[in-house]
């Protein structure tokens, strides 16, 4: 249990830390090399990579509609049926994000617009490891398939027989999925990015990974060439607020249901409570080993945080300096304080939201900023998978009106062809000759 008000200001930015990479030139330098591999060589050095890390008689690197349509029937049932709830209130989350244009007069004479048009090409990245998560196929196809991007891939590691999950293969044709390609991790993304003979070159990239994935969409993000990326990213984490009447036992199966996806996720719980942190560690140890991945959630469990604040005002300062992806709030009052939380990729509101129903089916999106990176991204949506750009129409009256503040401002500048790239306008409006 950490005792926020004990700790020194160094302390407290030590118990909000993120892990780091203890070997950042290392991973950087690995990554390079495989980048510059996949685009000296494409395929062929994509297929020995995949060889060498996923399925060693892997043949094809596209997933064939035969094999795709085999997988994705043998889905239970009652999977499909979940998979297809998720998908209609994801897609009617994501449809109602559609933004309008804007189109006005800003002065007599001179109409600005501005509009949106889907990104021409997306490439979507789905880890595989050791959960498969056809949610996220889904997160990340729906929003591109609505935004109307006419091109979208997927790449997702093979297994040792040279076949993906069945579940990420129905997601997949669910959500409008056009081609899957079968390889991932560093060569998957710098596929994706600078193109190969049979991968197409994508414009942006989206999607969740391990270190060597991200690492990867940095690095290609980085030369015009490549492709622009979703979001930095780090392992998933949770923070949960709550107060000395929030039920433990919610608490604590929140934090195990974060920690459950890796060893190195994060689960934070601040508190006003400590009776409340004596009652979750103690659901944790009860709840902890009947999970199916309790050794990875144990671990997880072991670096979790407990904190606990004076007062529930301060433990809300926790959390906006933490900024976390996912914020479950179980305070009494939990409506009436969100407008004090500033930074939070996702927030589940009281004790009936855990974090599962937008990992999974409420309709938000499940890709997040991460390691404090809230402060300063959004959470993945719809205009992600679009551009903004804008269009201005001066009429006679707008160039009149407008011309000679241009003017002025470009000779303050001292830019003086772009003065008078103005005046040879009006003076052909005044029938006069600019160059006499
Ligand atoms: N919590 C993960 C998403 C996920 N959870 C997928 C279950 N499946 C990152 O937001
Ligand atoms: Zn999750």
């Amino acid at each position: 249990m950490i005792n926020w008000s004990s700790l020194s200001a160094n302390e407290q930015q030590a118990a909000l830390a993120r892990p780091a990479n203890a070997d950042a030139a290392g991973l950087s330098a690995t990554v390079a090399n495989i980048v510059e591999a996949v685009k000296a060589r494409g395929d062929e050095a994509i297929l020995e990579y995949t060889r060498k890390f996923d399925c060693p008689t892997l043949q094809n690197l596209v997933l064939s509609d035969s094999d795709w349509d085999k997988l994705a029937a043998q889905v239970d049932e009652s999977v499909k049926q979940a998979l297809i709830e998720a998908y209609d209130n994801i897609k009617a989350f994501h449809s109602a994000q559609m933004p309008d244009s804007v189109v006005m007069d800003t002065t007599q004479g001179v109409v600005c617009e501005q509009h949106y048009t889907a990104l021409e090409s997306v490439g979507l990245y789905v880890p595989g490891g050791t959960a498969p998560l056809p949610s996220t196929v889904l997160m990340l196809g729906i929003p591109a398939t609505v935004a109307g991007c006419p091109r979208r891939i997927l790449c997702t590691p093979p297994n040792n027989s040279g076949l993906i999950a069945p579940e990420i293969a129905y997601a997949a044709k669910l959500c409008g999925v056009q081609k899957i390609f079968l390889c991932g991790g560093a060569q998957a993304i710098a596929g994706m990015a600078y193109g190969t003979q049979s991968i197409p070159k994508a414009d942006k990239l989206f999607g969740p990974g391990n270190s060597f994935v991200t690492e990867a969409k940095q690095q290609v993000s980085q030369t015009p060439e490549g492709a622009a990326i979703d979001m930095p990213a780090g392992p998933s984490e949770v923070l949960v607020l709550a107060d000395e009447n929030a039920n433990p036992v919610f608490v604590a199966a929140d934090l195990l249901s974060q920690a459950e996806h890796g060893h190195d996720s994060q689960a934070v719980l601040v508190t006003n409570s400590s009776a409340l942190i004596g009652a979750v560690k103690r659901e944790v140890d009860n709840q902890l080993a009947k999970l199916a991945r309790a050794e990875i959630t144990a671990k997880a469990m072991q670096h979790a945080r407990y904190i606990l604040t004076d007062s529930v005002a301060k433990a809300i300062d926790v959390s906006n300096r933490y900024a976390p992806e996912h914020l479950i709030v179980q305070l009494d009052d939990a409506v009436a304080l969100l407008p004090s939380i500033k930074n939070a990729g996702s927030i589940f509101v009281g004790p009936w939201s855990p974090e599962s129903a937008g990992d999974y089916a409420s309709g938000t999106n499940h890709v997040l900023p991460t390691y404090g990176y809230s402060k300063n991204h959004s959470s993945l949506g719809l205009v992600d998978f679009m551009r903004r750009y804008t269009v201005q129409t001066l009429s006679q009256t707008g160039i009149r009106y407008l011309g000679p503040t241009i003017m002025t401002l470009a000779k303050s500048e001292g830019l003086t062809a772009h003065e008078n790239a103005v005046k040879v306008r009006l003076d052909a409006l005044d029938n006069k000759d600019s160059w006499s």
